[in-house]
């Protein structure tokens, strides 16, 4: 099946180990993907929807167990525990590979044993990386094939190049008391079982892409990030590339297809990619970035065609919805639609209002990158493509500006370092707590914090052309719980100030949290958003500022003497010009 013996002989060993009934090398093509759907909706797996207004869409619920990233359940296994951090779970790589071979002995009996050959990234770029994903979920298959370069080419690429990351999944018996997702960075390797959801199943995005990949960036001098990747085209046709990282379900797939207001004539925004960013030191000394996916695992309730018309589009064909309600004529449906009426929830029962949401909250389509309407023409191209600015946010209803600008390179790893959201339906655990989210990787990153932010700060001597670094916040609320931003299509102001910020153009305050939009800098003409609402967007509340530095302090202690001195002393700056 491969002339890569390490390959072959794991393989091998995982269908012994698991008691494999079949094992199924999947080449990646359309028939087999064919073949696979059509399996999953002889044994119920999948269902059919509506062939005419949603043609080869397919309906899959997960277990009601089993609907979101669990990151109590999320290891990182390296040598020593102070390279996981205290931002990760760690169990020591021998026992922790005890531990999940004994649920996978047997775990496959009855089964077909997928191989899945994949490369994350465009399959003839420098830039990409491979690896393999065992798994006994057709699911798991037939959404890796959306979601990467999955079969033949990607297994010629492994065998070419001998390395490969491996992964080993099983669904297990989705019994959350025996489910661990694991990291072994030092091995490149990951084994997860008893889920079939997400990022803890598609091996690839989450485990792949940011934890493991983290850890390689780290030591081959890159870096890979939880963010989206657009670029903005003006009236002038000049486009930009920026990056941008916000946690899970803060809107990274509405803004990567953003579609610019009716005020906006001549602009366009072009997805390179909606949630992971490979970013590179280029030979000019830019950053220049990569999409490692090549499909779209985004969130489905609130998509329309006035949140984001690119993704409502995209998946009206050839799309896999997970966990979303039915109407009576058998359409995909959730909350935030305005159309069609839900008779089946998401757990396949009857649906009653008193029984809470129709799609679950953290419902998702699964999509090829093809079918959006907005996928930039370079988002294939082999060396990526430049960064003019790296973007932070989270979602704050209180304090944080709607955009704010840092000094410089050391400032804004500091920014992002000390990033904080309320908690989304993403991952299992409350919702709508604040918590302290760095560079939205806090359940993405694969070692210590303050090993990372070490990382990100070396590449200030390695560049003077790196991109600027921003923060903004679209969730601001008023006294009433209204949003106070408009969102969505309108964000392309603030874009526009970012970049006229990279150009030297637009005007700003200099205040001790780094630099704000002068007033009227911020474009608001055909915007029904009053001055007085701009100034409350745009001011510092230096109180509030000054217990949230001081709540930064109290988590960077967490760190202890692995924390860079530069981010420490570039905090009692910001607190020094605060007490002024
Ligand atoms: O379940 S995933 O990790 O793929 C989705 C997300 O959290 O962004
Ligand atoms: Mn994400």
């Amino acid at each position: 099946m491969t002339s890569n013996k390490t390959l072959s002989q794991w393989v091998a060993q995982v269908a012994r180990h698991t008691q494999a009934d079949k094992v199924h090398w999947c080449d990646g093509s359309d028939a087999e993907y064919r073949d696979l759907v059509k399996g999953m909706l002889a044994t119920g797996m999948l269902a059919e929807l509506n062939r005419t207004t949603h043609p080869n869409c397919y309906l899959h619920r997960s277990d009601p167990q089993d609907v979101a990233r669990v990151e109590h359940l999320t290891f990182i296994c390296s040598r020593s525990r102070d390279d996981a951090g205290p931002n990760n779970h760690w169990m020591d790589p021998a026992a922790a590979h005890a531990k999940i071979d004994a649920l996978f002995a047997g775990s496959m009996r009855g089964r077909t044993l997928y191989v899945i050959p994949y490369c994350m990234g465009p399959i003839d770029s420098p830039l990409a990386r491979c690896g393999v994903e065992i798994t006994d979920s057709p699911y798991v298959v037939a959404n890796m094939k959306i979601m990467t370069r999955m079969g033949k080419a990607a297994l010629q690429r492994i065998e070419k190049e001998g390395k490969f990351v491996k992964g080993l999944h099983s669904t297990g018996d989705l019994n959350p008391e025996r489910r661990f997702i694991m990291h072994f960075p030092e091995e490149l390797s990951i084994k997860s079982f008893g889920s079939g959801y997400g990022g803890n199943a598609l091996l690839g995005k989450k485990c792949h892409a940011l934890r493991i990949a983290s850890w390689q960036a780290r030591s081959e001098g890159w870096l890979a990030e939880h963010m989206l990747i657009v670029g903005i085209q003006n009236p002038q046709d000049e486009i930009r590339y920026v990056a941008a990282a916000f946690p899970s379900a803060c809107g990274k797939t509405n803004l990567a297809m953003l579609i610019p207001p009716a005020s906006h004539q001549g602009w366009k925004v072009w997805t390179v990619g909606d949630d992971i960013c490979w970013m590179h030191l280029g030979e000019d000394g830019r950053l220049w970035a990569i999409n490692p996916e090549a499909g779209y695992f985004g969130v489905v309730p609130g998509t329309n065609p006035k949140t984001n018309k690119n993704a409502f589009d995209m998946i009206r064909h050839d799309t896999i919805f997970t966990n979303v309600a039915v109407t009576a004529d058998n359409q995909p449906w959730w909350e935030g639609l305005k159309d069609g009426t839900p008779v089946t929830d998401w757990k396949g029962e009857p649906y009653k209002p008193g029984n809470g949401k129709a799609a679950h909250p953290n419902s998702r389509f699964t999509v090829s990158a093809k079918q959006n309407p907005s996928y930039s023409p370079h988002a294939e191209d082999a060396h990526g493509v430049p960064i003019s600015a790296i973007i932070f946010g989270g979602r704050r209803a209180e304090m944080t500006p709607l955009v704010y600008e840092a000094r410089d390179w050391t400032h804004g790893v500091l920014i992002g370092a000390g990033a904080a959201s309320e908690t989304t339906a993403a991952a299992t655990g409350q919702v709508g707590v604040v918590r302290r989210d760095p560079m939205a990787m806090k359940p993405f990153c694969g070692y210590n914090f303050a090993d990372y932010w070490n990382h990100w700060l070396s590449f200030n001597k390695r560049s003077s052309k790196l991109p600027k670094i921003f923060h903004v916040n679209w969730f601001r609320q008023g006294p009433d719980g209204k949003f106070l931003w408009p969102g969505f299509g309108e964000n392309l102001r603030v874009l526009r100030w970012i970049l006229d910020r990279c150009d030297g153009k637009a005007q700003a305050l200099s205040t001790p949290i780094g630099f704000l939009p002068a007033d009227g800098a911020v474009d608001t003409h055909d915007l029904d958003v009053s001055a007085e609402t701009m100034r409350t967007l745009l001011t510092v509340d230096r109180e509030k500022w000054q217990a949230e530095i001081r709540a930064m302090q109290e988590y960077f202690q967490g760190y202890g003497p692995r924390m860079p001195a530069k981010l420490l002393a570039e905090l009692q700056a910001t607190q020094t010009a605060l007490a002024k």
